[in-house]
């Protein structure tokens, strides 16, 4: 048997059978999770049956016969056990992870690329990210293409997002779809499963009669899967219009509760509505009440042919939203019931169902229990599928070489925030892989984080070409912006989700589309929390990138309170699968820039976050030996260092360093040995402290005793040594140095909101100056 030879009756019986095994399947690993295994901490474990179901048919014709190997899907999350019972018949799942389900090392609740073996192409959790990631690596796809940097084999992919009706209600959705829109993306598909209900109840009805217009208007084609065979049938019946128009009028609420109902509850609806037409009593006395309920429920988005012949229907590449109607628990016995999201089928509601299915007891895990065709013909259906025709689908690309220095400018007054610009425009002068494998991003502050240099040499990207016109017009401005499908730098509308996902998208083109990037995104430090989720839904992830995040803290003084970043030090030390740095002087910057993009590439690696400044400092004239160079990108590094058995150290870092040198000077005359230790990453010392003591814990018996960085960093110092720490933020990223060797700490930092004024005012409000420090000294010895 082969693909091309099988008749589309054939196919859709196949796929019918399948589609009641995913439906068992899924809802079997919910019911074993809950039931059927231990219990030991009385928790429920959960999982969506319902939520399953309403998609089982959609997932079964996509997986089975629609998608192709290039194409990548977002699951919508609570569908994970549909995706994991795919799997599982595919042969990539094994049976003991779906038994596991939601327990360790079992499959996991939520598709997760991480965590899941079986060929997970985004994670999925977070409603409405998913769904946005699609677009953003239908974006990246096209960037791979154009510039030709993957591995050329593949053609472009359709980007599918099976989305849940409710997560249309994440603002994150529309922001994406507009820029997708900007952009011009392309082969894209959301399948919107349209059962008009979310966690807490049914959806409200007026909601979807704009949606589809939204999506027109952005220039998609919207492709509606409303009605079944059999009801399109009935409809084509003498009166069968009558009954087309009482179900589009029937409120989403009082279908569900029929739904739920069932066939008898129909048939006193109708009786009582549409009993003066002939042609509907007719319908009604042919149809026994089961038969009833199967023809009211025949949406599009359970009638498997309906399902094929819309995605079959679609030619070309403009993105394209499928509105399927569905029931939330179709073929449940909680179909319909606006409380079903959590609901779990109870023992006997299985067994009905598990009877119903044909699954005899001890079958319940077999491929092919309950079916009707042939094991032999259903196995090599599934060994056929498309979707697998190409073996492995996670791609690979070989690591770019990153050179052993990068550019240093040698200003002797700079920003890191101007350092940065520099050394990225010195990048961007280079023909180098390096330089071709970066791609900036940025929503709208490209040119206040100093990117402008690299996009005027590297240019914008976009589908086509576009001069800039106020060059054209010879309108004198410091920036070019030129569009081209060659540009490396996606500009983006202010949307700070967007960069976050777009991010994770860039950060994951060498798993996605065998092409290696490197992704660098500006934005202002304090707007990093309005993208946390999706930053953090990027690491989740593994997206590989670099945030480079300026300025911050109270530094940018006039700029005010709301423009103030306070406690994003404590987000780069708590967010996994994300590095932090905050480089005081421009030579550390080169050093942790160069370490950032070889790390991004690393397997046991991850994404970078550098906290930088506008504040301009008076750079050291030094030339930094390879243990300065490897000690800045361990975390820290003494500038003056102490005398051993020093009783006092001041520990610093980024911005307000200068204060903290003056009030070593101070001290180190009542203090000849006192110290100055500045600190590039608390994150990394911090971690790596905790690893170190692990080892050791590991280890007992041959203990491992290497110091970790901080542990030698603190060595020196009498054992109860008092250090003052000092950051521009939140005084909790350094005042657990204290617990390293038991030393007291005096931290200072910013607790409150920020507010305008200037440097000088700003730090003596905050206590962060010069004189507060030796204040602290002072404070710390008494
Ligand atoms: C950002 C976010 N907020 C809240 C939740 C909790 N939650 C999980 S599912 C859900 C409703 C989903 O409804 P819908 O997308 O329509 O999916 P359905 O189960 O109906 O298929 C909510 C609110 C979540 N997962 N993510
Ligand atoms: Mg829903």
């Amino acid at each position: 048997m082969s693909m091309t030879t099988l008749a589309p009756v054939q196919r859709l019986r196949l796929l019918r059978e399948l589609e009641r095994k995913v439906l068992w399947l899924s809802a079997w690993t919910i019911h074993h999770a809950n039931h059927l295994r231990p219990n030991r901490d009385g928790l429920k474990v959960g999982g969506h049956q319902a939520s399953c179901a309403s998609l089982a048919t959609v997932m079964t014709a996509l997986y089975f016969s629609v998608l192709r190997p290039e194409d990548r899907v977002a699951v919508k999350p609570h569908a994970s056990p549909v995706f994991h019972a795919i799997q599982y018949l595919f042969g990539h799942q094994p049976q003991d992870k779906l038994e596991r389900f939601r327990g360790l090392g079992g499959a996991q609740s939520y598709p997760s690329r991480t965590k899941d073996t079986d060929d997970v192409d985004f994670s999925t959790g977070s409603v409405g990210l998913g769904v946005a990631m699609t677009l953003f690596s239908s974006l990246v796809q096209d960037y791979v293409r154009l510039k030709e940097l993957g591995d050329g084999k593949r053609p472009a992919g359709r980007m599918v997002a099976l989305v849940g009706d409710a997560e249309l209600d994440e603002g994150n959705v529309f922001e994406a779809l507009l820029e997708g829109w900007k952009h011009d993306v392309r082969n894209l598909w959301w399948v919107i499963d349209y059962n008009r209900q979310s966690l807490d109840g049914v959806v409200n009805d007026r909601l979807f009669g704009r949606i589809g217009e939204m999506f027109e208007l952005v220039g998609w084609r919207v492709v509606t899967l409303k009605y079944g065979k059999l009801l399109e049938s009935a409809f084509a019946q003498p009166d069968g219009e009558q009954l087309r128009q009482w179900i589009d009028d029937c409120p989403n609420s009082l279908y569900s509760a029929l739904v739920f109902k069932g066939g008898a509850g129909w048939r006193e609806a109708l009786t009582r509505d549409l009993n003066q037409y002939p042609g509907i009593r007719r319908i009604l006395d042919q149809h026994d009440d089961a038969a009833l309920h199967r023809l009211m429920t025949n949406l599009a988005g359970h009638d498997m042919q309906a399902v094929l012949d819309a995605f079959e229907s679609v030619e070309g590449d403009q993105p394209t939203c499928f509105i399927a109607y569905t029931i939330k628990g179709q073929g449940l016995p909680f179909a319909g019931h606006k409380d079903n999201h959590a609901g779990l089928m109870t023992l006997e509601q299985m067994a009905g169902f598990k009877k119903g299915m044909a699954i005899a007891d001890g079958e319940e895990w077999q491929k092919f229990a309950g079916l009707s065709a042939a094991p032999a013909e259903l196995q090599a259906f599934l060994d056929q599928a498309p979707f697998n025709g190409e073996g492995r689908r996670r791609t690979e690309a070989p690591v770019v070489a990153i050179p052993a220095a990068l550019p240093r400018p040698s200003d002797r007054k700079s920003s890191t925030q101007e350092g940065f610009g520099k050394i990225l425009n010195a990048i961007a002068a280079e023909d180098s892989e390096l330089s071709r494998r970066i791609v900036t991003t940025s929503p709208d502050v490209t040119v206040s984080t100093n990117l402008g240099p690299w996009v005027n040499r590297r240019g914008l990207w976009a589908h086509t070409e576009a001069e800039d016109v106020f060059r054209e017009l010879k309108v004198v401005s410091a920036q070019l912006w030129r569009k081209t499908p060659r540009g490396q730098h996606i500009e983006l509308g202010i949307a700070e989700n967007n960069l976050f996902i777009q991010l994770a998208a860039l950060g994951l083109s060498h798993q996605l589309f065998g092409a290696r990037l490197l992704p660098i995104g500006t934005l202002y430090d304090p707007f990093i929390a309005r993208g946390l989720d999706a930053l953090n839904y990027a690491c989740y992830q593994d997206a590989r990138f670099m945030v480079v995040a300026t300025p911050s803290g109270v530094t940018l003084a006039p700029e005010g309170g709301a423009h103030q970043s306070i406690h994003s030090p404590l987000i780069g030390i708590g967010q996994p699968g994300l590095l932090s740095y905050e480089p005081t002087y421009v030579d550390e910057l080169a050093v942790i820039l160069r370490h950032g993009l070889q790390y991004m590439q690393q397997d046991k690696g991850g994404s970078i976050y550098l906290r930088l400044s506008t504040r301009s400092l008076p750079q050291p004239e030094r030339a930094l030996s390879a243990e300065q160079e490897s000690d800045i990108v361990a975390g820290g590094y003494w500038y003056a260092p102490p005398e051993p058995g020093s009783e006092i150290a001041i520990v610093a870092m980024g911005a307000v360093t200068p204060e903290a040198i003056a009030a070593h000077q101070s001290v180190a005359r009542d203090f000849a040995g006192a110290g100055l230790l500045i600190l590039t990453s608390p994150d990394r010392l911090h971690g790596d402290w905790l690893a170190a003591q692990r080892a050791r814990g590991r280890t007992a018996g041959q203990v491992d005793r290497s110091p970790s960085p901080i542990e030698r960093l603190l060595a020196p110092l009498s054992r109860d040594a008092r250090l003052v720490t000092a950051l521009d933020g939140h005084p909790l990223a350094l005042s657990w140095l204290g617990s390293v060797r038991g030393q007291r700490v005096v931290p200072l930092g910013i607790e409150g909101f920020g507010q305008s004024g200037d440097i000088p005012d700003l730090y003596r409000a905050y206590r962060i100056d010069t004189a507060a420090i030796i204040d602290a000294v002072a404070r710390a010895i008494t």
